[in-house]
């Protein structure tokens, strides 16, 4: 058994990587590991440049992000109806001035803001946007994005791309060239919540499919994904679920996903991601800022992750309820990969949480965190935060090792930082390629 020793140089001298880490030693080296290890961000709402205007940055998105939307109407006289009636512009000053001059911008979402403007060097406390503006309107996006993920200590991004949105579709069906730090995921809300609306525009292109999603329509569908995998190369594919969703069940939804998404998976080795808890629509009037949480019952994805062994499930569930029974699940299927703090989840206390429980529940195999960033500059303080939240969890399970009888070394520190923030990530995108420690690999 390795036991901590004061290092003969004293407490505050580097350790060297085989050394075993002193208490006092121990914050400062998490801390140094977290912020020199490049993360994977294994799910972000981000575009690579080929995808044009679809791909948001800059102040004004920044501070239309709708959680701060969803914030603004809480101080606001403002309507929701025209609130949309302004431009970018307009409704980007309306929520600086309310929410950043006339409040102190505290909440998780506002801080944010700040935090990505000081990254920049740009006023914080300034009440109007001129200078911002003129800072990122100055920006070409390649090397903005560059510089931006290389702040963010993120070398590889997962976007989220859905076939069946037109304006997207648009650009796949021109080709897309790999991105080198881009990779792309299928999502299929459409298909798998929404058959109903959409199964018309299969049938357009080309594939034989109903709206009862009968007789050969679970294998047009594959057939659909099979050529949109060739199109896109997903690291996985995905779907968002609501807080009732059920397994099995006598829906078109759950035909589908056992017809046609579950065998496309496993033929293609790729992980299906379950996003489940979202309540659509709870407010319509506020667009995307208008959703809601609920509880679910997982009893679903126990009967998933039995019924099908060869399918891979990257999990994130969106109620605090459900966090800790995640976590049991994990322990019962391997073939369960439990990932981020999921919007209302993602916040420093929640984060606290959650990621201590899955630490003691399941050592480093999990994926503690996603950025789901929706405009490019969020990467920056989405990561400091987690950088921030997991140097005192690590610290802290490693100073409670120390005290029962084992320590750590730099080496140890390393390979647990990798392996949650990276190595997991990649073992589970990449098909079939084993775990790897050393840089970007490509899917
Ligand atoms: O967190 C968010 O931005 C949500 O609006 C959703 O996009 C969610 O993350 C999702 O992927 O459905
Ligand atoms: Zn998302």
């Amino acid at each position: 058994m390795r036991t901590a020793s004061l290092n003969s140089t004293g407490e505050n001298s580097v350790a060297s990587n085989g050394d075993v880490l002193t208490e006092a030693q121990i914050p400062s080296i998490v801390e140094g590991v977290l912020a020199s290890t490049q993360f994977v961000d294994i799910h972000t709402h981000l575009f690579a440049p080929a995808f044009g205007k679809i791909g948001l940055w800059g102040i004004d998105e920044l501070l239309t992000y709708h959680y701060l939307e969803a914030e603004y109407f809480r101080y606001s006289d403002s309507t929701p109806s025209r609130y949309w009636s302004l431009s970018k512009r307009e409704q980007a000053d309306a929520i600086w001035k309310t929410l950043f001059v006339e409040n102190t911008p505290i909440s998780e979402a506002a801080r944010g803001v700040i935090a990505v403007l000081k990254a920049f060097q740009l006023p914080t406390e300034s009440s109007g946007l001129d200078e911002a503006r003129a800072f990122f309107e100055a920006q070409t996006i390649e090397a903005h994005i560059h510089k931006v993920l290389q702040m963010a200590g993120v070398c590889t991004l997962v976007m989220t791309n859905d076939p069946l949105d037109p304006e997207e579709a648009a650009v796949w069906m021109k080709g897309v060239a790999n991105h080198k730090q881009f990779r792309a995921v299928m999502r299929l809300d459409r298909i798998l919540c929404n058959w109903s609306a959409h199964w018309q525009v299969l049938a357009g292109q080309g594939y034989q499919v109903d709206e009862q999603a009968s007789g050969k329509s679970g294998a047009k569908v594959r057939r659909f994904l099979a050529d949109w995998y060739e199109r896109m190369h997903p690291v996985y594919m995905a779907v968002s679920l609501p807080d009732t969703f059920e397994y099995p069940q006598g829906t078109v939804g759950n035909r589908l996903l056992k017809e046609a998404v579950l065998p496309a998976c496993r033929e293609m080795d790729l992980p299906l991601s379950l996003m489940i808890g979202v309540r659509k629509g709870v407010n319509p009037s506020l667009r995307l800022a208008g959703d809601a949480v609920g509880r679910a019952n997982l009893r679903a994805l126990e009967n998933l992750c039995r019924e099908f062994p060869d399918n891979r499930f990257l999990v994130s569930v969106l109620s605090r309820e459900n966090q800790h029974e995640l976590c049991v699940y994990a322990r019962k299927f391997s073939n369960l990969m439990p990932f981020g703090c999921w919007w209302f989840m993602n916040n420093p206390s929640i984060v606290e949480e959650i990621t201590r429980e899955r630490i003691e529940m399941l050592g480093t195999s999990f994926i503690p965190q996603h950025s789901d960033a929706r405009v490019l500059e969020q990467v920056i303080y989405k990561w400091n935060n987690t950088r921030r939240t997991l140097t005192r969890i690590l610290a802290d399970s490693y100073r409670l090792l120390l005290e029962d009888g084992r320590g750590v070394t730099r080496d140890d520190v390393q390979r647990d930082v990798t392996r949650l923030f990276r190595s997991n990530a990649e073992a589970w995108m990449a098909p079939r390629a084993p775990a790897s420690d050393t840089p970007t690999p490509s899917f």
